[in-house]
This record gives C-alpha cells, structure tokens and sequence, in this order.
C-alpha cells in the first residue's frame, strides 16, 4: 500500500502537510522538475535556477532523513514534462494507492490536481497548506459579509491571534499598531546599505544554471549575478544576515531608492519564504527578538512584521477569496501594450532604467520600485492588466500568483477597483523625486509638466501621465473621497496647461505603442 506524497518546488518545507504523517517503508515522495512550470510563463532564468536547485537539495535532504524520493529530472528522457504526467507516471510506475499533496499556490495547478483522480483511478487527498500563519477557514470569516476589506483591520487580529508585539491581549507593543509614518524617509547622503550575504552556487546550483542556460536561454534575465540561499540552512542565514545588519534601519529606509543601490535596508527573503525555505512565523519571531533584545528599534521590527505578518497573509487570502474572477478584472478600462522597454531596459527615465535593469541582473527589485516606478507607470499609461500581471509573473524570483496577482492586478494597477486598496497608488515624478536621487542624472526634468521649446531637458513622462491618468478618470475618481484632491486641483488648473499636458500624453503614448527609442517627443 505505497502513498504517493507529491510535493511541488515551492512546497520545499520539511513540515508540508502533504509530508505529515509518512511511512519511511512505504510511502514515496514525488517531485518532478518538468517542463510545463518552467515556461507557464518565461519565468526569469534565476527563478528557474533557484527553484530546480532547492528542489534538489531538498530532495537530498529527504532521502538522507531515510525518505523514499522519486525525482523526475528536467532532462530524463522518460519525463512526461508536466506536473500531471509525472504524477500519472510515477503512481502507475510504484503501484501507488493513493496520493497527497498540499494545496498549491496558484490556482491553475489547483483546477489541475482536481482532475489527477481521473487522471490515475486514484483517490486524491488535497491537503491544506499550513505553512501561512492565517488559514482560508479563518481569512473567510474575517472577511464574512464585510464590504470593504482593509488590511489594517486583518493584521491587527494576527497581531492579537499570534501574539507578536503584543503586551496583552488588546495592547500592541509601543502603543500603537503601525508606526508607518516614521517610515518614509529617503536615503541619507551618508548612509551605506550594507550589502546583504550572497549564497556563491555550490555544484548542484551550478548544474543547475548549465542546465537553465541550455534549456531556457530565451528566458528574461541573466544568471551571473546568481546568489540566492537554496536550502532552508542557507534562507535561515539569509535572515540571520538581515536582522544583524539591516533590519535596524528596515523602516527608515523602507520607501527609499537610490541609484546604484538594488537592495537598500530590504530583506530579501521574499523568494526563500514563497519556495517554502524560510517559516514566516521565523522570520516575524526573529524581528521581534532584535526589538527585545534592543538590537533593532520599534518602527523597524512592527515595518517588517507587518509586511509578513499583514501583507503577505493579506494578499494571499483576497487571491483564494477572490479567483478565478478576479484575474479578469479591468476597472480602468486599461488597455496598451506593454512598452518594449519593460524587457529592455532601454528608457531615457532614470527611475524606470534603475528597477528595469536590476530587475533583469537579480530578479528583484524592492517594494517601492515594483510599486510607484514600474507599477505606476503601467498604472498611469493605462497598460493592459493582463500585460503587466505577466511582466511580474516573469521578471522576479519571488513570483507566484498568489502573491504576485493581488500586488499588481490590485494594489499597482487598480483593475480590481479597490478590493485590496481603496485608492490607486497614482503618484507624479515628485514623489519618485522626493524618495530617490534618481531624477538628478535623468534626461527628463523632474520640476516640469510640459515640455518647451529650446529646452535641454523635456518634462517627466510621470508628470503629465499623471494628470492625464486623473483627468481621463476625473468622475470615477470624483467618487472616490480618496481621490477627490487631485481631482479638484485639476480642475482648478488653467485649460492651457491641462491641454498641453494631454497633448504632450497623448504624443508620449503614441511612441510608445509605436516602439519609439525617444519616449518623449519633448525631450531632446
Ligand atoms: P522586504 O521589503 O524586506 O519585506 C519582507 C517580506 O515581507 C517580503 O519578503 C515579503 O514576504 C513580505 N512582503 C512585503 N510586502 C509584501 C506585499 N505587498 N505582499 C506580500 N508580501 C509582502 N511579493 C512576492 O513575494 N512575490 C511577488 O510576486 C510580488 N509581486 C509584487 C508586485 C508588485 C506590483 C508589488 C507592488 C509588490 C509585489 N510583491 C511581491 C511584494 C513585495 O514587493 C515583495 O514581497 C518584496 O519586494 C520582496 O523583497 P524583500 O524580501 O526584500 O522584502
Ligand atoms: C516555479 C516552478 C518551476 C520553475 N519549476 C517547477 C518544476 O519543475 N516542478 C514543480 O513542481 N514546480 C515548479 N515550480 C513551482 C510551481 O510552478 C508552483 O508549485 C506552482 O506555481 C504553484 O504555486
Ligand atoms: Fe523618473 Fe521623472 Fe525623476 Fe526621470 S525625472 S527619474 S522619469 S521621476
């Protein structure tokens, strides 16, 4: 009687409910690098990398604990090349009975696992995935009938539900629940990030990497840079790494940007958490012991706490809540390709050129530059959901629909029309300019709306998308009290000046979908 205990590469955890409760004997662990995940979309080459290497490494782990593991390699000759193949092939292959798994991440592979009984004459026992510190049971009922969901409400009762920063039941840690506002800072001049620890490839990484440049060399991105932790050992040092040196300043820094500065005071724990290296209940307890310990201060311990505890959590519950319906969302009406630029690179906008490229050299970008740089450019030029949702799917090494969707299709881009935040997160080049240096050495002019003739330098393409953006949606933001500011301060603007603006949108846009290499024609 031999379970098939199938466990997918972002289910890397030793404690994966599909794992709980196995017979060493009898049982057989089944993971299967195939074809199909890697190319659902052209995923980054460093998400292949990092995922296939963990899945090894992890498997590793398991037949050295006396585990038997069935593990499909990309290149075998006998792989079927698909999730459902392999689970079909495998069971027939070891006589299994029956089989577990744990409830995926993304909703395709759910509707997926949902025809494997059909598939294998086999019972199919789909288990609930632990590894999240707020169950769907619990999220739904939070949610209940409730019109407006707001995160802040959700992460005060994880606050009170976990007990993190909490002195008694209804007594946050500091007196209060969120202490955003000393957050936003922009770099000092004289402060150095340091940089966070890089994880140099061992062998199996290294195979790996061979492997992902023979099979995938058409895929988004560069593997040189490669440094991300592959086992659960590494991802706990990664975050012992963050905590000594950075957490400190997390919260300061946290909506900050610098040229020349990828990482910033970031974690860069996203993918570890999400391919299952690294317990979110870890990372928030060793936050907290920093603040404790009086390693790290307040504002920066509650910033990331909230992030993993709040965000995370957040989002995953809107997407189950939410999907499939809410992937076809387009509240806006957006509908523009996306801008070659966006693979590229290739943009004269400093700000944009700093997160694209970083994105294509490391697979990430922090928090700040996917939201108010590309997101709100995509966000203001009125780009295709469906475009943008697959930019994100591809470019970064922590991307997985659950978390991936509600962040763009939600927060960046509104097209869900406010279930996850209740205004668009719409901002003109002054808060980019406000919270980096990058408008300094750019070819536009941060303090302009409109270009003019005989200048050196054009106006900011956020600028006058950003009125634009207003305008074109001016009654629907009009509703919105959230909104009604920058709706009343256009109106009370002079008609010339609004002309121009969308005059100088509309030829902005144009060269957009025409691929132009001069973004905006007011730029010399
Ligand atoms: P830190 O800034 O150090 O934060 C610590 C941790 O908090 C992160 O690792 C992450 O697990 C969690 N966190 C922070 N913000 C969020 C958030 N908004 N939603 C969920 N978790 C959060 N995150 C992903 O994990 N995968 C994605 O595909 C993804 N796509 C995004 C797309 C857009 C348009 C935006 C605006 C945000 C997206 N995020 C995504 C959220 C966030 O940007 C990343 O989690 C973060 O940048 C990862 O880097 P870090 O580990 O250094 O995070
Ligand atoms: C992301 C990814 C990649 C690139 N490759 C595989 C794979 O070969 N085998 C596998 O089991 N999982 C892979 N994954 C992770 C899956 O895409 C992920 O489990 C689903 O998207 C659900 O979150
Ligand atoms: Fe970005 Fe505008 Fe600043 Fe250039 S001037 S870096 S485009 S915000």
């Amino acid at each position: 009687m031999t379970t098939l205990r199938v466990v997918l590469g972002d289910q890397c955890s030793r404690g994966l409910s599909a794992l709980a409760g196995i017979d060493p004997a009898r049982d057989l662990v089944l993971m299967a690098e195939v074809r199909s995940e890697c190319t659902y979309v052209k995923h980054h080459k460093q998400k292949i990398a990092l995922v296939l290497s963990a899945m090894r490494h992890f498997a590793d782990a398991l037949r050295a604990e006396g585990l038997r593991v069935a593990y499909s390699r990309l290149d075998d000759p006998a792989n079927t090349q698909s999730l459902a193949g392999e689970v079909a092939r495998i069971a027939r292959e070891s006589g299994a009975t029956r089989i577990i798994v744990t409830q995926p991440g993304e909703w395709r592979v759910l509707e997926d696992m949902r025809g494997w009984e059909a598939l294998t004459g086999l019972p199919v026992e789909i288990r609930e995935d632990g590894r999240f510190l707020c169950s769907m049971a619990r999220f739904r009922a939070w949610a209940g009938e409730k019109k407006q969901l707001r995160m802040e409400f959700f992460y005060r009762e994880m606050r009170r539900a976990t007990g993190l920063l909490m002195e008694a039941p209804d007594e946050p840690t500091g007196g209060a629940w969120n202490f955003d506002a000393e957050n936003r800072k922009p770099l000092d001049p004289g402060v150095k990030p340091p940089r966070p620890r890089r994880f140099a490839p061992d062998d199996t990484t290294r195979d790996v990497m061979a492997l992902v440049e023979r099979e995938f060399a058409d895929h988004f991105g560069t593997l040189d840079a490669f440094a991300w932790p592959v086992t659960a050992g590494e991802a706990r040092q990664a975050l012992d790494d963050f905590v000594a040196h950075r957490l400190a300043r997390f919260g300061d820094y946290q909506d900050a940007m610098a040229e020349g500065e990828p990482t910033l005071f970031h974690a860069l724990v996203g993918a570890a958490l999400n391919c299952g290296l690294l317990d979110p209940m870890e990372a928030c307890r060793a936050a907290e012991a920093a603040y404790r310990q009086g390693r790290a201060p307040l504002n920066a311990v509650e910033g990331f706490i909230r992030q993993i505890l709040g965000w995370r959590e957040y989002v995953r519950g809107i997407y189950w809540l939410r999907m499939p319906a809410y992937r076809d969302t387009n509240a806006l009406g957006a509908t523009r390709p996306l801008p070659w630029f966006y693979w590229s690179g290739e943009t004269r906008m400093a700000c944009m050129r700093a997160a694209i490229t970083q994105t294509r050299d490391l697979a990430y970008a922090h928090h700040i530059q996917r939201l108010m740089v590309t997101g709100n450019f995509a966000l203001l030029a009125g780009i295709d959901p469906a475009e943008v949702n697959e930019w994100y799917m591809v470019v970064y090494a922590d991307a997985y629909e659950w978390v991936e969707l509600p962040n763009t299709h939600g927060m960046a881009l509104h097209a869900d029309g406010g279930v996850m935040a209740s205004k668009p997160y719409a901002a003109s080049g002054a808060y980019i300019n406000r919270m980096s240096d990058h408008c300094r050495g750019c070819a536009y002019d941060v303090k302009k709306a409109t270009g003019q003739k005989g200048d050196k330098r054009g106006a900011c393409p956020f600028n006058f998308l950003y009125w634009d953006f207003i305008s074109r949606h001016a009654e629907r933001f009009g509703r919105n009290p959230r909104m009604a500011m920058p709706v009343r301060t256009l109106a009370k603007m002079a008609p010339e000046k609004v002309a121009a603006m969308k005059q100088e949108a509309a030829a902005f846009l144009a060269g957009l979908e025409a691929g132009a290499a001069t973004e905006n024609p007011g730029a010399s």
